[in-house]
């Protein structure tokens, strides 16, 4: 086992434990990652076009929706190569219960949520919309995720 993969367990392992995200940043270097999920406008876009990422590292995911519009995203082969903590809307931090990266994470107009995430595949993933007409209408990034 590497280093870099011993460190991915030894993450993995404090993040099932339980240990809070809004505490994480004391014990993790974590990098954002922001998205936008349509725009004030009523666009039917997602920015940035294309996220890195590097296999092993921390990632916090910030999904905010400033869009008049209700948007799900997902990334199903994505969320089938990473691990991630809870999913919690913020800024009040209560967790999103049904949501998954793979199934979908319901972000309503306004909202923001987060969650934390260990890429664990190297690959090209793509993160939609789970309503389709808004995914062709352009609300679809890609993540690469490198070793
Ligand atoms: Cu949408």
């Amino acid at each position: 086992m590497n280093a870099r993969l011993k460190f991915a367990a030894a993450t993995l392992c404090a993040m099932l434990l339980g240990i809070p995200a809004a505490q994480s940043d004391d014990y993790f270097a974590s990098t954002d990652l922001y998205v936008e999920l349509g725009t004030a406008e009523g666009d039917f876009a997602a920015f940035p076009g294309n996220l890195k990422v590097e296999v092993g590292e921390i990632y916090r995911l910030i999904l905010r929706n400033p869009s008049p519009f209700t948007h799900v995203a997902m990334a199903p082969e994505f969320g089938g190569t990473v691990v991630t903590t809870g999913i919690r809307r913020l800024p009040q931090g209560v967790p999103h219960m049904t949501g998954t990266i793979a199934g979908g994470i319901e972000v309503r107009s306004g909202e923001t949520t987060e969650l934390y995430f260990v890429p664990f595949k190297q690959g090209r993933y793509k993160l939609f919309c789970e309503d389709r007409m808004h995914t062709v209408a352009g609300m679809e990034i890609t993540i690469d995720v490198a070793e």
